[in-house]
């Protein structure tokens, strides 16, 4: 009994390989770390904690190592509603000297609400908690709209030698603003630290000068490949979302033209009715909803080198967009089963994720292949002769 025990063992133990390539399907080892109140956006420090933005107005930090989950005080109240609330989180590329932090949130104010940075020096304390101090508000959207969709307001520092920063702001759902000179409303602009306007930008007066690329509609997600392109994700209307290449001065034809159509079945012009528009890289239709993008740059997925990483709402994971030259194709879809909001890279190269709504996890996704295989070669060549071994004794008694 005992000895078919152990002979069932041995046989399960050699059946292994075979039920691990199904759960293979997934590229990722999974560690869950805490749980948020509808969480948006994280920043990593470096003493490897891990800012996290929550769409009501708090803003957490959290010990990956311990599962630890502090609060920073002095968050600016909040328009909370729709897609509003505290948006992005990020560091200024001298925040080892400065302390500095930087965040995004809707406001309140006449005519209803609009999105806004601010910044901060961020004060730790011994309980895994700080405060924000000296908070100076740096950028608004240059108008307050009763919509409380398309804020997008993404915040992005281009590097360790460079302090210029890069804000996203949405269309918020008035769509003409795209096209007009006289808003910074859909469009991607380019600013200094401090909020004023750097020399080099394509456009000259108020707020055009803000403004570095338009025609954009709700970009959720804008980072940088290793040539310094900027890349930009938009979730479109209904089958129209896009990626596009950021060229300085150039125009990406929202509202006139899209691939998809507005959501009460309006047909929108194709980009190819109208060349003077930059197209899309990639457009989906059906879409995925896209909520933030990065261009990988580690070395832990090193295939992935260049490539575009996509968090994505409808699509309930990431969706991988290989890069080559200017030209950009889908390469993957990596379903995770929930709403993907958010998705960063650490320092090594791993992936951290936000899943959407309330609840939503903070993950760190990291590699299975080589790890696990590994694992379960070893544990296969030191498991198995010692189960046979075993077995055969146990019949020779
Ligand atoms: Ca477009």
């Amino acid at each position: 009994m005992f000895g078919l025990t152990l002979l069932a063992l041995a046989t399960s133990a050699s059946a292994g390989p075979s039920s691990l390539s199904s759960r293979q399907t997934s590229p990722f080892i999974t560690t869950p770390i805490t749980d948020f109140a509808e969480p948006w956006s994280l920043a990593f420090l470096p003493d490897n904690r891990i800012l996290v933005t929550e769409k009501n107005g708090v803003l957490r930090l959290v010990d990956p190592a311990t599962k630890a989950k502090g609060t920073i005080t002095g968050v600016p109240t909040v328009s909370y509603g729709g897609q509003g609330g505290l948006g992005d989180v990020a560091l200024h590329p001298n925040f080892a000297s400065n302390n500095l932090v930087y965040i995004s949130y809707a406001e309140s104010g006449s005519g209803g609400a609009g999105a806004a940075v601010a910044r901060a020096e961020l004060v730790l304390n011994a309980n895994g908690g700080g405060s924000l101090e000296n908070l100076e508000v740096i950028w608004r959207q240059s108008q307050k709209v009763s919509a409380t969709g398309h804020y997008s307001h993404r915040i992005l520092f281009e590097g360790v030698n460079s302090t210029t920063m890069w804000i996203a702001s949405g269309d918020r759902q008035v769509m003409d603003p795209a096209q007009s000179m006289s808003s910074n409303l859909g469009k991607i602009l380019r600013l200094n630290d401090d909020g004023s306007v750097p020399v080099g930008n394509p456009f000259t007066g108020t707020p055009a000068d803000q403004v570095w690329a338009l025609g954009v509609r709700n970009p959720l997600g804008i980072d940088f490949d290793e040539q310094g392109r900027l890349w930009e994700i938009e979730m479109g209307p209904m089958g129209g979302d896009e990626i596009n290449l950021m060229e300085k001065g150039a125009n990406y034809g929202w509202p006139l033209v899209s691939e998809g159509s507005h959501y009460d079945g309006r047909a929108i012009p194709n980009h190819s009715t109208r060349p003077e528009f930059n197209p899309p890289k990639v457009f989906w239709n059906p879409v995925i909803s896209p909520s933030s993008v990065i261009i990988y740059k580690g070395d832990l997925f090193s295939s992935w080198k260049g490539n575009a990483i996509i968090s994505a709402l409808g699509a309930q994971g990431l969706v991988r967009v290989e890069i080559t030259g200017d030209t950009a194709r889908e390469a993957q879809r990596i379903g995770l089963g929930r709403r993907t909001r958010c998705v960063r890279q650490d320092s090594d190269g791993a992936l951290w994720v936000l899943e959407d709504g309330a609840g939503g996890s903070l993950i760190k996704l990291t590699p299975r292949s080589e790890m696990e295989s590994l694992a379960n070669k070893r544990t296969a060549v030191f498991l198995q002769p010692l189960l046979i071994f075993f077995v055969s004794f146990l019949f020779l008694m």
